[in-house]
């Protein structure tokens, strides 16, 4: 059954009149699970207008009164996880668990940030003056511009869009096309949470929509997360105009496995980093670093576990792994598989995947050397691997590469895990778990080129989502 879903734009449900959006179902790409219009540019700029609008009447309010839209969404969110469960894996082709389990971790973010009037919004500094104290303030920023990717259909807006506006900020959203569906059902569960017209502006529309919104002179903030090459052209351009922004792009993400680990821990969470959500996270184990003296071990462990994967329709409650989102990331990531056998790889493991649906059969290869899938990101259930002579040696081979997101480090012996910390160039760094996954009070990003801008999350995000007043405060002469 397909669902019609609309564009939210200064409190009415809108069709956009670019043409047509169909959201197909990467596991049967004949099922469309929902139509609408697909809005353009015209309806970006109205976005930012009515959001602007709206600015003034939305941050007067007290930080509570914000709070209290998303704790009330939270609850309609969490109310509907099984059915928005059900059509998030439809849409995007994580497993039935994952989709219920990633509805109900978007209503404990908006729980979270729900609650952020009981934090401490500000500080107080002593004045070397007497009869003066130092209080830094916060304010919002004003518009926000936020663009999301279709590998956390609800999870990654709501992460961005709670905390813009427990702060005070007013957001235009533009998801990624590929999810209309829970986009449409996130701006849903804030309506009927009662959120004032023009506060959320949800925009369902292609890239050169997305364009015409990072670029637009009025908005005072960007968010994205998604892929690195549009994620540094939109952190270019907001540079350009002054306009702060925060961009969480891509991972290359080892999990590191020391003479010393547990090795069936090990590899139980080697595999859930590397084909949950069929690999598509950008925190997902794609880079696996091996102390030789365990190799052959573990690899043989790992290979066990492979063949045991069963691919297929992630509604099917026995499959473990998903479909990836589309034709052509099936391609490129074939693609990526065949560049480096031909170069060399040794193919380690597969499993068997379905002929039709966009679905791609999970591979480990141990490449011969530090070679181009060694650093670059497929976003698929494929796992590059390299043996290391030494601890230090692991480390080198995990800080390969531009990017820096996140790690995995298995190791049962204090002074290596005191050593990984210190020396894996890294934001996010998991000790004997596996390299996704994050807590909403807590920073989320990258080091090096994987994010730019502040992190996500936790403090973090009120941070980015607002700018300080640092005020001298006196009374007059005593
Ligand atoms: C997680 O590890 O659970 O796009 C979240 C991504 C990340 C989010 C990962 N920004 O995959």
């Amino acid at each position: 059954m397909s669902v019609a879903v609309r564009s939210l734009i200064g409190g009415a449900w809108v069709t956009g009149c670019e043409g047509t959006l169909t959201d197909t179902n990467p596991a049967r790409p004949d099922e469309v699970v929902a139509t609408g219009g697909r809005a353009g540019a015209s309806e970006m700029a109205t976005g930012v207008r009515v959001a602007r609008i709206a600015t003034s009447g939305w941050a007067r309010l007290p930080m509570s009164a914000r709070g209290a839209f998303l704790t009330r969404a939270a609850e309609i969110i969490e109310s509907n996880a099984e059915g928005w469960g059900e059509e998030l894996t439809r849409e995007e082709g994580k497993t039935l668990a994952e989709g219920i389990g990633e509805v109900r971790r978007a209503a404990q973010i908006l729980r979270y940030y729900g609650n952020a009037a009981d934090r401490e919004s500000g500080t107080v500094y002593s004045s070397p003056r007497s009869g003066e104290q130092i209080l830094v303030t916060r304010k919002p920023l004003g518009v926000v511009g936020v663009v999301t990717p279709f590998n956390f259909p609800i999870a990654i807006p709501a992460w961005k869009i709670a905390p813009a506006l427990v702060y005070g900020n007013t957001v235009v959203w533009k998801p990624a096309a590929a999810v209309p569906l829970l986009a449409f059902r996130l701006a849903q569960a804030l309506t009927e949470a009662g959120l004032p017209d023009g506060v959320l502006n949800m925009i369902l529309a292609d890239s050169a929509a997305g364009e015409a919104l990072v670029d637009h002179p009025d908005l005072d903030a960007v968010t994205f997360t998604g892929s690195t090459g549009v994620g540094r052209k939109i952190a270019g351009s907001a540079a350009a105009r002054g306009v702060p922004v925060q961009a969480e792009m891509g991972g290359k993400n080892a999990a590191i496995v020391l003479a010393d680990a547990d090795l069936e821990l090990a590899v139980e969470q080697v595999m859930l980093g590397a084909f949950r959500s069929t690999g598509q996270k950008c925190t997902a184990t794609s880079r696996l670093v091996l102390h030789e003296s365990i190799a052959e071990e573990f690899l043989a462990r790992l290979t066990v576990e492979v063949k045991e994967l069963r691919v297929g329709d992630p509604l099917d409650p026995g499959v473990t792994t998903g479909p990836v989102v589309s034709a052509s990331a099936q391609k490129s990531i074939v693609n990526g598989i065949d560049r480096a056998v031909g170069g060399g790889a040794r193919v380690v493991a597969t499993a068997e995947a379905p002929e039709s649906g966009h679905y791609v059969q999970p591979t480990v290869l141990e490449l011969p050397a530090s070679t181009e899938l060694w650093f670059e990101e497929l976003f698929g259930p494929v796992l590059a691997v390299q043996r290391a002579a030494t601890t230090a040696d692991a480390f080198r081979l995990a800080n390969e590469g531009e990017f820096g997101l996140s790690a995995a480090l298995f190791t049962q012996d204090l002074t290596n895990a005191l050593a990984g910390i210190g020396d894996l160039d890294v934001g996010i760094l998991h000790v004997n778990s596996e390299s996704a996954g994050a807590d909403p009070h807590v920073p989320f990003g990258g080091a090096k080129k994987s994010g730019y801008g502040p992190k996500e999350q936790g403090d973090a995000a009120r941070e980015f989502f607002t700018h300080t007043t640092t005020v001298y405060l006196r009374g007059g002469r005593a």
